[in-house]
C-alpha cells in the first residue's frame, strides 16, 4: 500500500456526497467534504431527478475537495463517480442535455413494458442479460422516449463523467443494469437494441473500473481549483457495484445486503445463473467489479420509512430515526407484514396509507400509528431478506454462513436484529460508507497505490472500518 488522496463522488437516490478518501496500508480514512440531499421531484409533468441542481452540487463538492486538499498540502490523485442506476440523461451532439433526466419512479415505462416484451420475449431476454424483472430497467424507459432521433444516452454517473471531461463512454457494471448487456460476454447486447429499433451507438461504448475516463477540461479545473491534469477515473459506477466491492467480507460463504432506498440482497459470484429458475425468482446477475457477477435481487428498502416519515413530517409528526426505531423495537415479533417488493410502493404517495391498505388486503389489521408502521416494514423486510438469501443459495448452489450489511442501512440496529434472527446467520453491519469505500479503492487500484483483488480491496476495508455483529436470537415473526 503506496497511499494517496482520491475523491470520491457518490449519489444516491436519497442523499449525495463527495468525500476526500485517504489510502495507508491500515485502511482507508474518509472525509465527507460535502453532503447534499437528493430526491425526485416533478418537472414537466415527469417524475425527473433535478441533475442540473445536482451537478452543481457535484462543483461545489469538488471545489471543497480541492480547498481541504490544498490545506493539507496534498495532491488528489483522481475523481471517481458513482450513483444510482438504470436511468440516463439524454444528450444532443452538441453535448447538450435535453431535458432533466426522468426517475424509475416514473411511471411511462411501465406502459412499454408489453411491447418490448412482444419483440423480445422475457425468457430470451433473460437468457442473455440475466437482469432481474423491473418495470423501470433501461430498456422500458428507452421503449417510452417519443423521440431518440441525434441523442446519445448517457447513464448518470457516465453524464457526470461527460460534463468534467467531454469524454462519451458507459461504465459496464451500470451497463449492466439497462436490459441491453450480455452478462456472459460483457458486452451490449447489440441484437437487442436491433430489435427494438435502436441505434447501436445509443450507449457510448463500455469502459471498465479502473480505466480513465480523460483530464478534467480545463473550465472545469479552473471552476473547481483543482490542477488541469487531474483525471476522472470509472470506478463500479453503479452504486451497489461499489458498495458490493466493499464488503468487508474475509471469507467468500457470506451474502450481502446493501442496505439504503433499496435492499440488494445476494451472493458474489463468478459466473452468472441464466436458468428459468433464477429467472422465475427474479434474481439478477449484474456485472460487478473485476468481472464478478453480483447475483442478486433488488428488494423494497428503507425508502418505505423515508417516504413514511415524510408524510408523518407533512402531518406535523417529526420523531429522530432513532427513537422511532426504539419504539418499533419495543413492539412485539408476530405482527402484520407486507411484500415489500410490490410495486405498489413504487411511487411517492401517501406510504403509511398504502402500507395499511396492503395489511388490509391480506386480511389482517395493522394500526395508524408510526412505531407500528415502522415495525411492520422492519419485520416485513427482514423476512424478505431470509426468502431471498435462502433462494440464492438454492439457486447459485452455494451455502451462505454470515451476512454483511453496508450503506446508510446497517445504522438500522433494529433491523440487522431482525435479519440475524430470521436468517440464523450472523449479521455483520458496517461499513456505512461502503459505496464510498469501494468507489476509492478502485481508484487507488488504478493509480497504483493498492495491489491485489477484490480480497485485498477488502481487508483494507475491514482493517479501516468499525464493524458491529448481531447474534441470531429466537425470534418468530
Ligand atoms: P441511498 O444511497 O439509497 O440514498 P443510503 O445508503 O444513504 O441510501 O441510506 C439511507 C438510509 O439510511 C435512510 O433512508 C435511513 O433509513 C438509513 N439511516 C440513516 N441514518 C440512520 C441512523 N442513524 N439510524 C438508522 N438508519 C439510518
Ligand atoms: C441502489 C440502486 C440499485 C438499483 C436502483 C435503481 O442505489 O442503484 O442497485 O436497482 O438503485
Amino acid at each position: 500500500v503506496d497511499g494517496g488522496v482520491f475523491a470520491a463522488v457518490d449519489i444516491g437516490a436519497s442523499s449525495g456526497r463527495v468525500i476526500l478518501g485517504r489510502v495507508g496500508s491500515d485502511g482507508v480514512q474518509l472525509e465527507v467534504v460535502h453532503r447534499f440531499p437528493n430526491g425526485v421531484v416533478e418537472i414537466d409533468g415527469g417524475l425527473r431527478w433535478n441533475f442540473d441542481a445536482l451537478f452543481a452540487e457535484v462543483l461545489e463538492g469538488l471545489r471543497a475537495a480541492a480547498t481541504v486538499a490544498a490545506v493539507q498540502g496534498e495532491r488528489i490523485a483522481s475523481i471517481g463517480i458513482d450513483t444510482w442506476a438504470v436511468d440516463y440523461g439524454l444528450v444532443n451532439t452538441a453535448g447538450e442535455l435535453t431535458a432533466q433526466p426522468f426517475s424509475y419512479r416514473d411511471d411511462r415505462s411501465r406502459a412499454a413494458v408489453e411491447p418490448v416484451h412482444r419483440k423480445l420475449d422475457p425468457a430470451r431476454l433473460y437468457a442473455t442479460t440475466g437482469l432481474q424483472f423491473l418495470q423501470f430497467n433501461t430498456i422500458y424507459q428507452l421503449a417510452a422516449e417519443k423521440d431518440l432521433d441525434g441523442l446519445q444516452a448517457l447513464l448518470i454517473p457516465d453524464l457526470i463523467a461527460f460534463l468534467l471531461t467531454g469524454v462519451r463512454r458507459t461504465e459496464a457494471t451500470n451497463a449492466s443494469t439497462t436490459g441491453l448487456f450480455d452478462a456472459v460476454a460483457g458486452e451490449w447486447a447489440t441484437e437487442f437494441l436491433s430489435a427494438l429499433g435502436l441505434r447501436r451507438d445509443l450507449f457510448p461504448p463500455l469502459i471498465q473500473p479502473g480505466e480513465t475516463f480523460g483530464a478534467l477540461l480545463p473550465d472545469v479545473a479552473s471552476a473547481v481549483g483543482l490542477p488541469r491534469d487531474t483525471k476522472v477515473v470509472a470506478v463500479g459506477s453503479h452504486d451497489t457495484a461499489s458498495a458490493v466491492a466493499a464488503v468487508p467480507a474475509r471469507e467468500d460463504d457470506f451474502a450481502y445486503i446493501s442496505s439504503g432506498t433499496w435492499s440488494l440482497v445476494g451472493l458474489e459470484l463468478k459466473h452468472p445463473v441464466l436458468t428459468e429458475a433464477s429467472r422465475e425468482a427474479n434474481f439478477t446477475n449484474e456485472r460487478g467489479v473485476d468481472g464478478t457477477i453480483r447475483y442478486l435481487r433488488n428488494m423494497g428498502g428503507l425508502w418505505l420509512l423515508s417516504e413514511c416519515q415524510r408524510t408523518w413530517a407533512a402531518e406535523g409528526f417529526r420523531p429522530e430515526l432513532p427513537a422511532l426505531l426504539q419504539a418499533a423495537a419495543a413492539l412485539p415479533p408476530g405482527g402484520p407484514q407486507i411484500n415489500p417488493d410490490d410495486p405498489y410502493f413504487i411511487a411517492p404517495d401517501n406510504m403509511p396509507e398504502r402500507i395499511r391498505a396492503a395489511v388490509r388486503l391480506t386480511g389482517d389489521v395493522l394500526i395508524d400509528d408510526p412505531a407500528a408502521i415502522t415495525r411492520c416494514i422492519m419485520d416485513s423486510l427482514a423476512t424478505g431478506y431470509a426468502r431471498t438469501i435462502r433462494d440464492a443459495e438454492k439457486l447459485a448452489d452455494r451455502s451462505v454462513e454470515m451476512v454483511h450489511v453496508v450503506g446508510g442501512g446497517s445504522q438500522n440496529q433494529l433491523l440487522c436484529q431482525l435479519t440475524a434472527d430470521v436468517t440464523g446467520r450472523k449479521v455483520v453491519a458496517g461499513p456505512v460508507e461502503a459505496t464510498a469505500l469501494g468507489n476509492v479503492l478502485v481508484q487507488a487500484r488504478a493509480a497504483g497505490a493498492v495491489t491485489g483483488g477484490l480480497a485485498e480491496l477488502r481487508a483494507l476495508v475491514a482493517a479501516g472500518s468499525p464493524l458491529q455483529v448481531f447474534t441470531p436470537q429466537l425470534t418468530r415473526l
